[in-house]
């Protein structure tokens, strides 16, 4: 086992400059600047239970969604830590319905930050694991320019790097910029992010498939067909796959990054587009699991492709070790051909 170097994930990230040869630092102190975000939040998260902010606050976010009190503490909290460093020139966030401008006495960046600053909130007061995403655009506007909601309507094929932290028995922040999946635990004791994952590949095919049952009925043909296929006994493909679901996306995709296998949030006849959000869940998930080595799919196509047309647009995603992702991709193909 090679001795892991002691690395810090800002040292990491100034090293990784090397393989953008027209790297300006930018995006480094960025990321940086997102690490402190996130290690702030982890503090809030991990004492939740004994300070008074768990629970509901009343309000609802633009979703209609009752919004706990965490979620707009992570959410003010990333953007305080990122509206001045003048990396960014537009920001949004699930918890906001509009763009976020970067306010005007502070100086513009190139680049976009979308967020979904606490993932899971549903599970916080069951102390589950939940989680924070990120996805990074360079501008598509002239510089020096307010952002607009075009720099940050492309596809996630045009992400130059994304990220999550997972509030779990650790914490762990997981990113990537195009060049190879790490992941850094944090050290409570120096408040350190610690290269502790170098260069994470997914395996090509799992055992494990991540779904939520209860939606059975509602379900496209071919998935159910799907689901009872890794239900039969055959050892060659290693079936029957085990079942987990945790319910909070950023703990389900984590397992599936480390240990292989598929996670799936599919459309059904009741969420045509199934619940999951393009922009700040699928994109930044899909783009750290390819350049894992594995593939990421709306069911039909390849998921960092889709043209988006809102920024709140939900999106079906089947995600994880290529091997399982072409198998239901097919299932579902021969269903839509009516030959299963
Ligand atoms: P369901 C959590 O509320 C979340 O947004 C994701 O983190 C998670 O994957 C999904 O919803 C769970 O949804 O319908 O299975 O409870």
């Amino acid at each position: 086992m090679p001795k892991m170097r002691f690395m810090t994930i800002e040292r990491h990230i100034i090293e990784g400059e090397r393989l953008h040869p027209s790297a300006t630092g930018e995006l480094s102190r960025l990321l940086s600047d997102l690490a402190i975000a996130i290690k702030v939040i982890s503090l809030e998260v991990n004492k939740a239970g004994l300070v008074d902010i768990l629970g509901l606050t009343g309000d609802q976010n633009v979703h209609g969604e009752t919004v706990r009190k965490l979620d707009m503490y992570a959410h003010e909290m990333l953007f305080k830590a990122m509206d001045h460093g003048g990396h960014l020139c537009v920001m949004a966030s699930e918890e906001e319905e509009n763009i976020i401008h970067i306010p005007h006495d502070y100086k513009i960046g190139k680049y976009v930050l979308l967020f979904d600053p606490l993932d899971g909130s549903s599970n916080i007061d069951a102390n589950v694991s939940i989680g924070t995403i990120f996805s990074i655009y360079k501008r598509i506007t002239p510089d020096g320019t307010p952002g607009t909601i075009h720099d940050c309507l492309q596809p996630g094929v045009e992400q130059v790097a994304a990220g999550y932290a997972v509030y779990g028995s650790s914490t762990m922040l997981v990113y990537t910029t195009g060049h190879g999946v790490h992941g850094f635990t944090l050290d409570p004791s120096i408040g350190e992010f610690i290269l502790s994952h170098e260069n994470i590949r997914i395996p090509e095919k799992g055992k494990i498939y991540s779904i939520n049952e209860g939606n059975y009925l509602y379900w496209h043909p071919g998935l159910k067909k799907y689901i009872k296929y890794l239900q039969e006994e055959d050892k060659a493909t290693q079936r029957p796959y085990s079942s987990r679901y945790i319910g909070s996306m950023v703990a389900d995709l984590h397992r599936t990054l480390l240990y292989g296998g598929i996670f799936m949030y599919p459309s059904d006849s009741r969420s045509p587009r199934g619940k999951l959000r393009l922009m700040y869940e699928c994109n930044p998930l899909a783009f750290i699991i390819e350049a894992a080595g594995g593939k990421a799919s709306d069911g039909r196509s390849r998921l960092l492709e889709i043209k988006p047309n809102d920024l709140h647009e939900r999106c079906p995603i089947f995600i994880g070790s290529k091997y399982d992702v072409n198998v239901v991709e097919d299932f579902i193909a021969r269903a839509d051909r009516g030959e299963i």
